[in-house]
């Protein structure tokens, strides 16, 4: 049997849009990880919802770090994800100040945007602060459009490729960009580049690590589903913090995404309400414990 091993999240609690923590908790726990919460807020829904109320936390983060300090917890990873501001992730940088180790495995999911649209907390400070805090870690993971907003590239462009190669073309080139951007050997993964071929209508990922460039794809129902980029995120930090290399943890993560998707697609599912997951943790168990 293998010891438990603690990943720290830092992330919102939102009743619907199986998003956040309600996507970390249960991929984390499938990949023998468990999960510490520091919820940054808790939301009734996710903020897709045409009607959603939100308790900010941020006034907590500093009590997260103090009392877990007095307690001399530690951690073996730590994951971000979803800020409402600027302060919470100063406050965050604090936290990491004091929990993060030469042996820490860091991720930050840099959670901006998608499909060409910012969410609506975003403002100049906290894109600068997550552009800080990204470069810090050891493997981020943003979609395309967080891609570009971290780089500094025209969001624009993402529409103007008409075929799958140059798009990949241009998703290599961020990825390159954004681990130069952090000046050390750090993993980059885009996740969710959607290639419209009319003929075979791809999703891909694509990762950047010290072996070079992988990528790996299924097949795109052309339907954006909320949190799939938070289960992506988690199962990279579970499989990550259980010892698995990035572009394995990518591709178990890809399959997992698929038949969650796909078996979402047999429903009339409103994209706000997220992907039907809790049918298919059974593929990461065993995924992880192939190991
Ligand atoms: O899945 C990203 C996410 C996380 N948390 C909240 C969100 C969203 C995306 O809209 O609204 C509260």
């Amino acid at each position: 049997m293998f010891p438990i091993k603690k990943a720290a999240v830092i992330n919102d609690l939102s009743g619907f849009g199986k998003c956040s923590l309600t996507a970390a908790i249960p991929v984390l726990s499938a990949l023998g990880v468990q999960c510490c919460p520091l919820a940054t807020a808790v939301l009734t829904g996710q903020t897709g919802y045409q009607h959603y109320a939100c308790t900010d936390l941020t006034a907590m983060l500093p009590l997260y770090t103090e009392r877990w300090q007095q307690n001399h917890a530690e951690f073996d990873s730590i994951y971000s994800g979803y800020m409402t501001g600027i302060e919470q992730l100063l406050k965050f940088e604090d936290f990491l100040m004091h929990f993060r180790t030469d042996h820490t495995f860091f991720l930050v999911d840099p959670v901006m945007g998608d499909d060409g649209r910012v969410y609506g907390m975003y403002t100049p400070e906290l894109l600068d602060g997550m552009k800080q805090l990204s470069r810090k870690a050891d493997l981020i993971t943003p979609n395309l459009t967080e891609a570009c907003l971290l780089a500094d590239a025209q969001m624009e462009r993402i529409s103007q490729y008409s075929d799958s190669e140059s798009l990949l073309s241009f998703a290599g080139d961020l990825a390159y960009k954004l681990r130069e951007l952090s000046g050390h050997s750090q993993d980059v993964i885009i996740t969710g580049i959607k290639c419209r071929d009319a003929a075979a209508p791809f999703i891909y990922n694509l990762a950047l690590t010290e072996n070079g460039t992988h990528t790996c794809r299924s097949h795109f129902f052309n339907r954006s589903f909320s949190g799939t980029g938070d289960l992506f995120a988690s199962v990279m930090c579970g499989c990550r913090t259980r010892g698995m290399d990035t572009v394995s943890a990518m591709e178990l993560a890809g399959s997992f995404l698929y038949h969650s998707i796909a078996d979402t697609m047999n429903e009339n599912i409103d994209r706000n309400d997220g992907v039907n997951f809790e049918k298919f943790l059974l593929e990461l168990i065993e995924g992880v414990n192939r190991l």
